[in-house]
């Protein structure tokens, strides 16, 4: 990442929080961003002080003080999300962007949101996991009449309890959650909270997916289960920013799934607990150690470890399919068909014809394959050894000595100490016995499949 792009966000942020007192009757200025980078936080400049969160490939939206009031301004409309580099997506979303602007405030905080309706059909937002009167809640139909197109309606309410909370549409859902109208709302603690401990990184994404046939920029909105966009915070990899932490730091992430399945997600080199849900949070003799926390839908999970392993850490949904771009449904299993001779052949009635797969699929990341316009490679990226073969929902846990306190730059390629990475034998080669396959010509129907145990295996007998 630029650091250049990754400040950019900031700047306009810091400067639309001073509003002259004479505006404060018209409705507060909408702030849009233009960039799919991460911003760098967002410092309250006004109101309660609070540690705020990174969202990745996101930013917060700075807010006025209006008479104690916290006020915000968000405009639902179409935009053109780049997904991935070169990949632009039309999506639905606010204030510029698709998820919409992180907002943060403070337990007791008095909030009204200003909702502007750009988009060609009603809408609504809902405001997922909140304490607040009924009439707030969003549901259309049966909290409120919908938003009309062009119209802007008010939310307020008090922000009544601490915790890691989602907005979305509660009108015509399936669309425009398919469409990608979604934002993260954050209410920090006022003071210290016996369930909630300082940290020094906390980073907070939405996962969602979409389904965008290859060669087209518009999701298809009827698809339940089988997207090939598996996003967070709609980036794919190697476009999701890394996260980033000083060695010795305490580290928060926040997970948010609005998509229709489940998300196991797995980080790698060190444990981490669940701290807090939408429920809000977890007391402490109620948390256990995991390396990965499943996501259902409609779910937030807050979770925290100690960034005490240098390194550059995997991060990703285990779902292997979820980290794979927009190819990986449609394969055939080719493991073990021989196909010398074919393609050739097959070439000259199909001249596009590819073989994939005949000896796993791991070619792919490496592959210059002809892909239509506007499609993000199945599996791509690369690190310092080599193509890193994922797509979707993966990232990485960057964790470096030495970083400032306030840098959320990428550090680049982790160094790993001499001595310290696996390595390529130089001994004598390594005598493996065949297992005869059954299915060979000459092979005795029935013979035993199972390996025999050998001297030269080395292995332990039964
Ligand atoms: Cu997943």
């Amino acid at each position: 990442m630029n650091r250049r792009h990754f400040f950019a966000g900031a700047a306009t942020a810091v400067a639309a929080t001073s509003v002259a007192r004479a505006a404060m009757a018209a409705l507060p200025e909408p702030v849009m961003q233009a960039s799919a980078d991460t911003a760098a936080p967002l410092y309250p400049a006004s109101g309660r002080p609070y540690q705020p969160v990174v969202t990745l490939n996101g930013w917060t939206t700075p807010w006025r003080m209006n008479q104690g009031v916290k006020e915000f301004h968000l405009v639902a409309e179409p935009v053109v999300r780049e997904v991935a580099p070169g990949f632009f997506v039309n999506l639905w979303g606010y204030n510029g962007q698709s998820p919409g602007p992180t907002i943060e405030v403070v337990e007791g905080d008095r909030v009204r949101i200003f909702v502007t309706n750009r988009l060609p059909e009603h809408t609504t937002i809902h405001w997922h996991g909140q304490r607040l009167p009924n009439g707030m809640d969003g549901v259309g139909g049966l909290n409120q009449h919908a938003i009309p197109p062009g119209k802007t309606w008010v939310y307020e309410f008090e922000a009544k309890r601490p915790g890691t909370f989602m907005y979305h549409p509660h009108a015509d859902e399936m669309v425009q959650m398919a469409m990608g109208m979604m934002g993260l709302w954050i209410t920090h603690p006022r003071g210290t909270h016996p369930h909630i401990a300082p940290v020094q990184r906390d980073y907070a994404f939405l996962i969602n997916a979409f389904d965008v046939e290859p060669g087209s920029r518009t999701p298809r909105i009827n698809t339940m289960l089988d997207h090939n966009i598996w996003a967070w915070n709609s980036r794919v990899f190697p476009a999701i920013s890394p996260l980033v932490a000083r060695l010795g730091d305490r580290v928060r992430v926040r997970i948010g799934n609005l998509t229709m399945t489940n998300h196991p997600i797995h980080i790698h080199g060190i444990e981490f607990e669940v701290t807090g849900t939408d429920g809000g949070p977890v007391p402490r003799s109620a948390r256990w150690p995991e390396v990965t926390t499943d996501v259902a839908v409609g779910q937030m999970r807050q979770i925290e470890f100690l960034a005490d392993e240098p390194g550059d850490w995997a991060m990703h949904c285990h779902k292997s399919h979820h980290t794979m771009g927009p190819m990986g449904h449609d394969v055939p299993t080719m493991i073990g068909v021989d196909h010398r001779g074919l393609v050739g052949k097959i070439q000259k009635i199909v001249p596009d014809y590819m073989v994939m797969g005949e000896r796993g699929m791991a070619d792919m990341g490496a592959m210059e394959m002809p892909l239509p316009d506007n499609t993000p490679p199945m599996m791509t990226g690369s690190g310092p050894y080599g193509p890193i073969e994922m797509g979707g929902m993966f990232t990485t846990l960057k964790v470096r000595a030495g970083l400032g306190a306030r840098d959320w730059s990428d550090p680049g390629d982790y160094a790993q100490p001499p001595g310290t990475r696996a390595y390529e034998w130089q001994g004598p080669a390594a005598q493996v016995p065949q297992a005869p396959r059954t299915d060979t010509p000459g092979t005795a129907p029935g013979a035993p499949s199972a390996r025999k145990p050998s001297a030269a295996s080395g292995g332990h007998q039964h």
